[in-house]
């Protein structure tokens, strides 16, 4: 992603004068986030919302880059961001976001009048918070930490059914400042029998090398809900899917159920205990699995290889594939 994408501004001389820190990643983009040094920082992008060649739709960084799912949004509890939504298609779309906190004005739907006609431009304003105890003793107020996503709220009908049924929506990441930061995000997303809208039997396959910090971010959408589940691996059920220590009582799960527009996600070890393969991912529910929606977490050795397969391939539809890495 190129760095002049973002301008921003911080609340203080230290966060300004911190390194850069871009929060966004995309397929094939070069990008982290070092967000540790840049609390309360106030960004801004540009998301475009756009036409696939194969006539589906999706939300991309620059005019011509759409994808599905679109591009992951990082944000570190604390931090501000300004999105300017660019549509162009020739309906009227929009952006609405999970978890975060936004005014009415950033809803993204009609009944707010928070939409974006064909060829116009509006700025979402996204927040988030750490958590802390409220004052007056009303307990305590959890943050904005956690896995969310965020969709068109008005293609085809005032739900967005017919946006979210074509691609527009995608992950959003919010983080606590200490939070250990992946090698590698993977986001999964359950559409009714799709996953990430491509074609039954053709899911994205995803590659990591043994030992890497591999997240995954499932979210679900449409009719049905869905299980989803890994080979060779399994996490925690918690914020993050790491124990956080000895007593940590978290299930350790390795598979996981999931309805329309819930979203999760975790972190593992590539290949801990079981080495390079081929490992599965799919849905669980078994009708599902027959019609294909099964793909393919590859694991290779140092060098890139996999036993028994040919060499590590590429990495298709990974978020920030490796760019996390030497920051
Ligand atoms: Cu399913």
């Amino acid at each position: 992603m190129a760095k002049s994408l973002l301008s921003r501004r911080a609340f203080t001389t230290s966060a300004a004068a911190a390194a850069l820190a871009p929060l966004v990643t995309a397929n094939q983009t070069a990008a982290s986030i070092q967000a540790d040094t840049v609390m309360g920082a106030v960004r801004r992008i540009t998301l475009y919302a756009e036409r696939l060649a194969d006539g589906q739709l999706g939300y991309g960084l620059e005019p011509g880059m759409a994808t599905i799912p679109g591009p992951l949004i990082e944000m570190v509890e604390g931090d501000t961001l300004e999105i300017e939504m660019v549509n162009n298609l020739d309906v009227t779309a929009s952006l609405h976001v999970h978890g975060v906190d936004y005014d009415v004005a950033s809803d993204g739907t009609r009944l707010n009048e928070s939409v974006v006609e064909p060829g116009g431009r509006r700025t979402y304003i996204w927040r988030t918070h750490a958590q802390g105890r409220r004052a007056g003793g009303a307990g305590i107020e959890p943050g904005s930490a956690g896995y969310w996503h965020y969709h068109d709220h008005v293609v085809g009908t005032d739900h967005g059914t017919g946006g979210i049924r074509q691609g527009l929506y995608g992950p959003l990441v919010v983080r606590r400042k200490n939070d250990v930061r992946p090698d590698k995000t993977f986001t999964v997303v359950f559409n009714d029998m799709m996953i990430n809208n491509r074609p039954a039997h053709h899911a994205p396959e995803f590659v990591a090398k043994v030992g890497e910090r591999v997240e995954w971010i499932v979210i679900t959408h449409g009719e049905f809900y869905h299980t989803f589940h890994i080979h060779g691996h399994r996490w925690a059920d918690n914020r993050t899917g790491m124990l956080e220590s000895l007593e940590d009582p978290s299930r350790i799960i390795d598979t996981k159920i999931t309805g329309p527009a819930e979203s999760f996600g975790f972190q593992l070890i590539a290949g801990e205990r079981v080495g390079p393969g081929a490992w599965m991912y799919h849905c669980h529910v078994q009708s599902h699995s027959d019609m294909g929606m099964a793909g393919i977490f590859k694991v290779t050795d140092a060098a890139g290889n996999v036993p028994g397969q040919p060499g590590g391939g590429h990495s298709d539809g990974d978020h920030a594939g490796g760019d996390h890495t030497g920051h």
